[in-house]
C-alpha cells in the first residue's frame, strides 16, 4: 500500500515559497473572545472545526438525522435543567441582601445538587486517557479468513480510540512509566466490535485470577496511597519476583517501550490470540497488530521526567494537536495468521499463553485495513470518559479462544461499567450507542433512554407478533464455533505455561546496545528506588535467568552482587521486528522551536512556514511574548519554554540576557550569567543535546553552541547559512526520530 502521508522533508523542499495562514494549535474555541463581556444574547458558538460529538444515533441504534451540533446545548439564554429562563445566576435568593438563603431556592438546589454528582468512579485500571473519532477502511485483504463485514475492501467504520496508561488515577502525568491501553470501538453495519489492546503483545499473567493481584501490587502502596502512577516501588517489585510470569512484560516496559514519545507512535496489540471464521465456516487463529504510520519513538527517561511536571498532559495534547493541525495519525491494522489445530500452539508457542508472543519473523504481520483518527472529541467526559469498551463486544466472523486471561476480561469488562456508568444501561449513552439497529428485550433499570414500545420483551410472544425474531448465520446472526471442550475440572495451567524468562531473553537480544543501556538505567532506577533490600536481591536472580550481562550491569548500579541464574539460558533467535531503531519514517506533528528576537523575524518567518508545510508545528521562543517584529506571534518565552516540549530546536540568532535572567524572577536562569547569551537559552539547548535532539542554527548562532560547550561538529548539531537548509537537515535526523549516535553503549553491550 502506498504510503498516504508524503515525505515530510519532500514536503518542506518546496513550501517556503505557499501556503497559507497557519494555525498553531490549541486554539480554544472557535471564535476569539471580545476584550470586554459579550453582553448580546446569541445561539452558543459552533464547534471547532476539529471537534465533534458522537454520531447521532438513537439508544436503539437508529440514525436520527439530528445534526451534531443541535444535539448539544441550544438557545441563546440560561436556563434550569427543565429549559426553564432564569435572570440571575450568582446570587442565592435571601430574605433581605444579607440573608437567611431561603431554601424555596429551586436554582441553587438544582445547581449545587448536581455540581455536587459530576464525577464518576474513574476507572479501576486504565483511569487516565485521551480519545478521538476516527474511521476504519477494510483492504479486504482478510476476506479469506473472516466473514466480519467491516473488513471487507474499501467499507468505511466509524470509530473512536481511547488511549491510557494503567496504572494512575484520573488525573496522573501522561510519561509515566507504564503500559499503554489502545482501545478501538468499531460502529459495524453489524452491531460494535471492540478491539480492547494495550502497547504491548504480552501481558503481566497467564490468568484473569491474577489480575487483582498485579494490579494492587502495581498501584501506590495502600497505607499512604503513594506514588502514583509508576512501579518504582516495593510492592511491584515484590509480586514480579515472586510471580515470574510478568518477566516479559516487565522488561517490555524497563525498555523504552514503557515511555512512548507520543500515542500516534506506539504499535497496539490485541494480546491474545482470537478465532476468525471465513464465510465457509472455516477457522483461523490470530493475533491483531495496529502499524503506527510514523514508526515506534519513544522518550529518554529524563525528558519523561520533567514532561511530568513541565507538561502533565503532554500525550493528551500531542493526540489533540496532532488532529487539529490536520497531521492525522494513522496506524494500519495487521494480523498473524495460525492454523487452527487441536493443540493451538504454533512453532512451539502456546498460543493461549498470553505471556508470549510469535515473532513477527515467523508469522508475518499481514496488513488488513487502515486507521484514521481525524476528529476530536467536543466534549471529554460524554465521550472519554463514559466510552466503555468490552472485549465481548464481537462480530460475525470474529469469536474468542480458550485463554484464561481473556475468559476473565469477558467477565470482567460488563460488570465494571455497573459501578462505574451507575447501571446496566451504559449502552445507550451516546458515545457507546450502536450504528445498526438495536432488537433486544433488555428493559427498564436506571438510566433507561430508549422508549420502547410493544407488550412482550420476551420470547417466544405472539402478542407483539413474534419479534423479536432469532436469526442464523445467514441473516448475520452471531453463532459460536461449535469448539470441542473436554477435560478435568482442575486448578492447574498447562505445562507450557511454566517459561517465564526464554522470550524476554528473546527481546533482550534483539535490542540494539543503546535500547539495552535504557533497559538497564530503567531496571536500576525503578530497582533503586526500592526500600527493602531482599526485594532487589530477589529481582537480580529473576535478571540472571534473562541474561547475565543486564544482571551485572544492574546489580553494580544498586551496588550489590550479581547472582547466577536458576534456569540454563534459552537460545532464541532474536526478533529484529521488536526493536524501535534502524528504519526511517515521518515526522508529522513533531515540535519544532524556533529560539529568535526580533531582528530575525523576516528569516524564521520563512523557516517557521516551511515546518507547517511540513505538517508539523513551530513554536517561537522568544524573551518576550507579543509579536515577534510585530507579525509573527511568539508561542513561548524564555520563561515558560522547556526543551522537553520540542523534537528539535533551531536558534535565528543568540539572544543576549534577557531583563528577567535572574534566579529570583526564573530560577531557570541561575545565578544569571555574564556570557553573552541568555542562560535560559543555553539551558534549553543543553537538555536537547542531552537527550540526542537534532539542534541547528544559523547565523549568530554558533555563540549559543559554544558557550553551552557544544562541539560544533558532533553529531546532530547543524550550523548552516540559512534557516530553510538547517530545517531541511534536521529534518532528515528527525525520521530517525533521535540522534543516535550522541548516545554510545558502553562495550560490555556492543
Ligand atoms: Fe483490562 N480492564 N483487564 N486489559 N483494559 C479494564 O474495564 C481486566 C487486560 C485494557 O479505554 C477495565 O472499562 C481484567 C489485558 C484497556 O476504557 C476492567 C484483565 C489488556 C482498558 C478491566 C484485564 C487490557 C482496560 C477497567 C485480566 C490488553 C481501558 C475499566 C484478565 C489486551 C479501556 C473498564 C478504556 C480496562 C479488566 C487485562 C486492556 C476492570 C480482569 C490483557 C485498554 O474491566
Amino acid at each position: 500500500m502506498e504510503h498516504p502521508i508524503k515525505s515530510t522533508v519532500e514536503k518542506v523542499v518546496d513550501a517556503v515559497t505557499g501556503g497559507g495562514p497557519a494555525e498553531i494549535p490549541g486554539v480554544p474555541n472557535s471564535e476569539p473572545p471580545s476584550l470586554e463581556e459579550p453582553t448580546e444574547p446569541r445561539e452558543p458558538l459552533p464547534p471547532k472545526p476539529d471537534q465533534s460529538g458522537p454520531d447521532t444515533f438513537s439508544p436503539t441504534g437508529q440514525p436520527t438525522g439530528v445534526p451534531q451540533d443541535k444535539v448539544a446545548q441550544g438557545g441563546a439564554y440560561l436556563t434550569t435543567a427543565q429549559g426553564l429562563r432564569l435572570p440571575d445566576t450568582d446570587h442565592s435568593l435571601k430574605a433581605g441582601p444579607r440573608g437567611p438563603v431561603l431554601l424555596q431556592d429551586h436554582h441553587l438546589r438544582e445547581k449545587v445538587m448536581h455540581f455536587d454528582h459530576e464525577r464518576i468512579p474513574e476507572r479501576v485500571v486504565h483511569a487516565r486517557g485521551a480519545g478521538a473519532h476516527g474511521v476504519f477502511r477494510g483492504y479486504g485483504a482478510a476476506s479469506n479468513v473472516t466473514k466480519a463485514a467491516f473488513l471487507a475492501k474499501d467499507v468505511e467504520t466509524p470509530v473512536f480510540v481511547r488511549f491510557s496508561t494503567v496504572i494512575g488515577s484520573r488525573g496522573s502525568a501522561d510519561t509515566v512509566r507504564d503500559t499503554r491501553g489502545f482501545a478501538t470501538k468499531f460502529y459495524t453495519s453489524e452491531g460494535v466490535f471492540d478491539l480492547v489492546g494495550n502497547n504491548c503483545p504480552i501481558f503481566f499473567i497467564q490468568d484473569a485470577i491474577k489480575f487483582p493481584d498485579v494490579i494492587h501490587a502495581a498501584k501506590w502502596h495502600p497505607d499512604r496511597e503513594i506514588p502514583q502512577a509508576q512501579t518504582a516501588h516495593d510492592t511491584f517489585w515484590d509480586f514480579v519476583g515472586l510471580h515470574t510470569e510478568g518477566t516479559f512484560h516487565t522488561i517490555w516496559n524497563m525498555s523504552d517501550r514503557g515511555i512512548p514519545r507520543s500515542y500516534r507512535m506506539m504499535e497496539g496489540f490485541g494480546v491474545h490470540t482470537f478465532r476468525l471464521v471465513n464465510a465457509e465456516g472455516a477457522t483461523t487463529l490470530v493475533k491483531f497488530h495496529w502499524k503506527p504510520k510514523l514508526g515506534v519513538h519513544s522518550l529518554v527517561w529524563e525528558e519523561a521526567q520533567l514532561l511530568n511536571g513541565v507538561d502533565p498532559d503532554f500525550h493528551r495534547r500531542d493526540l489533540f494537536d496532532a488532529i487539529e493541525s490536520g497531521a492525522y495519525p494513522e496506524w494500519e491494522l495487521g494480523i498473524q495468521v495460525f492454523p487452527d489445530t487441536p493443540e493451538q500452539m504454533f512453532e512451539g508457542i502456546d498460543l493461549l499463553d498470553s505471556t508470549k508472543i510469535v515473532p513477527e519473523e515467523l508469522a508475518p504481520v499481514q496488513p488488513i485495513g487502515l486507521l484514521t483518527l481525524n476528529r476530536n472529541t467536543s466534549n471529554f467526559f460524554a465521550e472519554t470518559e463514559q466510552v466503555a469498551f468490552h472485549v465481548g463486544h464481537l462480530v460475525p466472523g470474529i469469536d474468542v479462544t480458550d485463554d484464561p486471561l481473556l475468559a476473565g476480561r469477558l467477565f470482567s469488562y460488563l460488570d465494571t461499567q455497573i459501578t462505574r456508568l451507575a447501571g446496566p444501561n451504559f449502552p445507550q449513552i451516546p458515545i457507546n450507542r450502536p450504528h445498526a439497529p438495536v432488537n433486544d428485550m433488555l428493559r427498564d433499570g436506571f438510566h433507561q433512554t430508549a422508549v420502547h414500545r410493544g407488550v412482550a420483551p420476551y420470547r417466544p410472544n405472539s402478542l407483539d407478533g413474534g419479534c423479536p425474531f432469532t436469526a442464523g448465520a445467514a441473516e448475520g446472526g452471531y453463532v459460536e464455533v461449535p469448539t470441542q471442550v473436554s477435560g478435568r475440572k482442575v486448578r492447574e495451567a498447562p505445562a507450557s505455561y511454566a517459561d517465564h524468562f526464554s522470550q524476554a531473553r528473546l527481546f533482550w537480544l534483539s535490542l540494539t546496545p543503546v535500547e539495552r543501556e535504557h533497559t538497564i538505567a530503567a531496571y536500576t532506577f525503578e530497582l533503586a528506588k526500592c526500600y527493602e533490600q531482599a526485594i532487589k536481591e530477589r529481582y537480580l536472580r529473576v535478571l540472571a535467568n534473562i541474561d547475565p550481562v543486564l544482571c551485572e550491569q544492574v546489580a553494580e548500579g544498586l551496588g550489590l552482587p550479581a547472582p547466577a541464574g536458576s534456569e540454563p539460558l534459552a537460545d532464541p533467535r532474536p526478533s529484529p521486528a521488536l526493536s524501535q531503531l534502524g528504519r526511517t519514517w515521518p515526522a508529522d506533528g513533531r515540535i519544532i522551536g524556533i529560539i529568535a528576537s526580533d531582528d530575525d523575524t523576516a528569516a524564521v518567518g520563512d523557516v517557521r512556514q516551511a515546518v507547517f508545510e511540513g505538517g508539523m508545528v513551530p513554536l517561537i521562543i522568544a524573551p518576550t511574548g507579543g509579536m515577534l517584529g510585530g507579525t509573527l506571534p511568539v508561542q513561548r518565552t524564555f520563561v515558560t519554554a522547556r526543551s522537553v516540549e520540542f523534537d528539535a530546536l533551531l536558534v535565528a540568532s543568540a539572544p543576549a540576557p534577557g531583563k528577567d535572567a535572574y534566579g529570583a524572577r526564573d530560577a531557570k536562569a541561575g545565578g544569571g550569567s555574564d556570557a553573552a547569551v541568555d542562560p535560559r537559552v543555553l539551558l534549553l539547548i543543553t537538555e536537547a543535546y542531552r537527550h540526542a535532539k537534532p539542534i541547528g542554527g544559523w547565523g549568530t548562532a554558533s555563540q549559543v553552541f559554544t558557550q553551552a560547550g557544544i562541539p560544533t561538529q558532533a553529531p546532530g548539531v547543524l550550523l548552516g547559512d540559512d534557516g530553510p537548509t538547517v530545517l531541511r537537515e534536521t529534518l532528515q535526523l528527525l525520521a530517525a526520530h533521535r540522534v543516535w549516535d550522541r548516545f554510545p553503549a558502553a562495550a560490555a553491550l556492543t
